[in-house]
């Protein structure tokens, strides 16, 4: 049974950045966020129809950031030792190759639903089912390709709304000793952070690693291992394998004994992370309203899904924030989804007439923090609302 405790608003495509001509068409549903008391899922009332958000136009690069391309680099290591023989690897959702570039173009295959991604990792060499992720796909795939020994997916599968069709595919892929390898945002630290803003209409659920027990061992597999890691926020690697293979690593009972005592298995854990989104609400733009009413220049720093739902839900537009500075060329000249401030890129527009920026990227503070060093010694502030409402 689902049991709603968050009403994030009327919200737009989180990545629908769109040109002033295009308002008219733009798209938005209901953002409501619910706890399953039977998985302990915590999941959207209603799922956005995944074509309107992953399609040709899709606009997030994984490789924007330089913490995400040392990340890659560093699990691609891991995964594969030079002394070991290279693993057949498939990724669901390899963007623009993040990933996938230090893997052998002749035994990886990727899956990329957004046609302008699938055709680069293409012209890269790989192998690239531009398709969503599903059994029917997984079993041509294993038909053409092969089983595979590693079946990855970074900031994935938490994007998929029909869970038992995903780890089926899975099931169905992977070779019987094989490890399916994702990670996405955890729900403990959107807890623990009050970042709220890691739902939107791309992240129908937040995972606890108790839910994803419960669902991965009802399609025939199960957790093996759990590694905590500080990329976007905080998130979860999972390690899964076929049920009985693998020797469960202690990690995983830790977890779960983690997250009982910060209550995810329960609903009043989450009607009290409601109460505290909506102070954050009114926090936030009570800060915005004085730094405008000083007369204070405040923009946006990152054109981030995330920033979509905080301008959305507390109704925050241009009058609030003068723009938004983004790297990604295909946010740039457009405006941002649903309240429509300006994006554009930094060279025009991150420099000494900002006082203040408020951190819409900010899973990535250390590394702006390092490479805007000249915006702090000049006076310039951040704004962030992770994990309360706070100048930095
Ligand atoms: O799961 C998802 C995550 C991994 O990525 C997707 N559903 C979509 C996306 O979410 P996001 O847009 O919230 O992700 P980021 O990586 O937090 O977005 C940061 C934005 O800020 C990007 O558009 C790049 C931009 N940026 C920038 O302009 N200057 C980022 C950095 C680090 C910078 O220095």
């Amino acid at each position: 049974m689902l049991n709603k405790f968050l009403d994030l608003g009327k919200q737009p495509i989180a990545n629908g950045f769109l040109y002033k001509d295009q308002i008219k068409d733009e798209y938005f549903f209901n953002l409501g966020v619910a706890f399953d008391e039977d998985t302990k899922l915590i999941t959207q009332t209603e799922y956005v129809d995944p074509p309107l958000m992953f399609n040709d136009e899709y606009v997030y690069r994984g490789s924007m950031s330089q913490t995400m391309r040392e990340h890659f680099k560093e699990l691609s290591g891991v995964l594969w030792k030079n002394d070991s023989p290279m693993p057949k690897i498939l990724e669901i959702g390899s963007n623009d190759g993040v990933f996938l570039k230090h893997w052998p173009t002749d035994s990886t295959v990727a899956v990329e639903p957004c046609g302008n991604f699938a055709k680069e990792t293409q012209d890269m060499g790989y192998t690239t089912y531009a398709e969503f992720w599903t059994t029917k796909l997984a079993e041509e795939i294993k038909l053409t390709n092969g089983e595979r020994d590693i079946i990855f997916a970074a900031n994935c599968i938490c994007h998929i709304p029909d869970l038992y069709e995903t780890f089926k595919a899975v099931d169905i892929l992977l070779k019987p000793n094989g490890v399916f390898i994702f990670e996405d945002p955890s729900l403990a630290e959107v807890i623990n952070n009050n970042s709220y803003d890691q739902i939107y209409d791309e992240h129908p659920h937040v995972f606890s690693v108790i839910a994803l027990d419960n669902l991965l061992n009802r399609n025939g597999l199960e957790i093996v291992k759990v590694k905590n890691l500080s990329v976007h926020g905080g998130s979860n690697r999972i390690y899964a394998m076929k049920k009985g293979v693998g020797s469960i690593h202690k990690s995983v009972e830790q977890n779960k004994s983690y997250e009982r005592v910060l209550g995810l298995d329960k609903m009043e854990t989450f009607i009290r992370f409601a109460e505290k989104v909506e102070q954050s609400k009114d926090d936030l733009v009570r800060l915005l309203r004085k730094c405008k009413y000083e007369g204070k220049k405040v923009i946006s720093y990152g054109a981030s899904s995330k920033s979509t739902t905080i301008f959305n839900y507390c109704g925050i537009g241009p009058e609030l924030l003068s723009y938004i500075t983004d790297t990604t060329p295909e946010k740039q000249g457009k405006l941002s989804p649903g309240v429509h401030i300006p994006v554009i890129a930094p060279e025009q527009g991150f420099n000494e007439t900002v006082h203040f920026a408020y951190l819409g990227a900010w899973n990535f503070i250390k590394e702006i923090k390092n490479k805007e060093k000249d915006f702090v010694d000049g006076g310039g502030k951040f704004i962030t609302h992770v994990p309360t409402i706070r100048v930095v």
